[in-house]
């Protein structure tokens, strides 16, 4: 390749919605920039909205776990798919506090509780409230992902002291149905619409690694930033490849294209705390800090995620020390994207 054809790559690429919604053409144009142009344009975005080197740390427990009536092709807890997750009720109080003191020890400012449910009912929102309330009497950020909810569940978790709920688009509209076939894309989006309107903060991403082609990956990112208004955090989740799941066989993702994938959340959704979530174990240290570099500023902390594996405690300690980043200390909810 000669110098000047190199040259006209450094093409500028649009930074900010100008007006209206993201294309999915837009976002696949900055998903494509030459990679150090689009580390470089979302660090520097980053630092436009964020104090530098300020990680969330985030911790996960599954509150109840298997026996999913849902088939996301993704999921271990999927009772239709033999991973040998071993299904158990509703976690008590207790117990729940235990675990969020422990992680608050530990320097998580956020604690999300998962249950792996198509919808809660009503009597499983009003033991789940009781779960947030004692959380939130520790001062931690609460946030928890229960599957799909009605719009008074969401109002009945604002009053327990909700400050985020998880509710994922997981991919494009268009890959959707090749992923889960038992709920629509639009439940999903009518359960965001519930959440915001309860005034609970949106946390809502997806999964990279699931056979989707590139236009899914930017069809994903243009459903969240044109969300309005776009999600407060925004998980980007690397597939754990589960045997037993229908996805287990998937081609890993080039780690250069996950970096890509976090940089274009960053760029996109500017003020959004960005998670590199899932998958980390497989990332490796390296990779991991190409993600900082490209925005992401929050991880979730601890041992386990919901059943499967998560670095080490100790580790995440030592490549935090290692990047001179460092655990976000106040609980304090950040303001809502504007
Ligand atoms: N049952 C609720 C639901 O589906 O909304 C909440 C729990 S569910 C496990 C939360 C999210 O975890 C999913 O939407 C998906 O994005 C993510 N997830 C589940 N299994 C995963 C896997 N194997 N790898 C990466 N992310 C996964
Ligand atoms: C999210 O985006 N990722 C988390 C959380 N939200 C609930 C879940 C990851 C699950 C990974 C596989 C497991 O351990 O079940
Ligand atoms: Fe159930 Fe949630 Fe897993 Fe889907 S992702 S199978 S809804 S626990």
């Amino acid at each position: 390749m000669t110098v000047a054809s190199e040259v006209t790559l450094h093409r500028p690429v649009k930074t900010a919605r100008a007006e209206g919604p993201w294309s999915v053409e837009a976002v696949q144009a900055l998903l494509d920039m030459p990679f150090m142009d689009l580390v470089h344009q979302a660090q520097t975005v980053h630092r436009q909205h964020f104090p530098e080197g300020d990680i969330e740390l985030a911790t996960l427990l599954s509150v109840k776990t298997g026996g999913c009536p849902e088939n996301c092709g993704y999921c271990p807890q999927s009772a239709e798919f033999d991973t040998g997750v071993k299904a158990q009720k509703l976690m008590e109080v207790d117990e729940v506090l235990r675990a969020a003191k422990a992680a608050q020890d530990a320097g998580a400012t956020r604690f999300c509780m998962g249950a792996a449910w198509r919808a809660p009912k009503d009597r499983d929102v009003e033991k789940v409230a009781a779960l947030i309330e004692a959380v939130k009497g520790l001062g931690m950020q609460t946030c928890a992902t229960l599957g799909m909810l009605e719009p008074h569940q969401a109002q009945a978790l604002k009053s327990a002291g909700l400050d985020y709920y998880n509710h994922n688009l997981d991919t494009a509209p268009e890959y959707y149905t090749d992923v889960v076939q038992t709920r629509q894309y639009q439940d999903r989006l009518d359960t965001l619409a519930a959440v915001r309107a309860a005034g609970i903060n949106v946390c809502c991403g997806g999964i990279v690694g699931m056979g989707e082609q590139p236009v899914h990956r930017a069809g994903l990112i243009a459903q969240l930033a044109n969300l309005d208004p776009y999600p407060e955090s925004v998980p980007i989740n690397s597939l754990v490849r589960v045997p037993g799941t229908p996805l287990a066989d998937s081609e890993p993702v080039d780690p250069f294209e996950f970096v890509r994938m976090i940089a274009v959340a960053r760029i996109t959704m500017p003020k959004a705390r960005v998670r590199l979530s899932a998958g980390r174990q497989q990332l490796g240290e390296a990779v991991q800090a190409l993600c900082f570099m490209a925005g992401a500023n929050s991880i979730f902390y601890g041992d386990k995620l919901l059943v499967t594996g998560n670095p080490d405690v100790e580790a995440d300690v030592q490549l935090l020390r290692k990047l001179g980043l460092q655990a976000r200390r106040t609980q304090q909810v950040e303001e809502p994207c504007a």
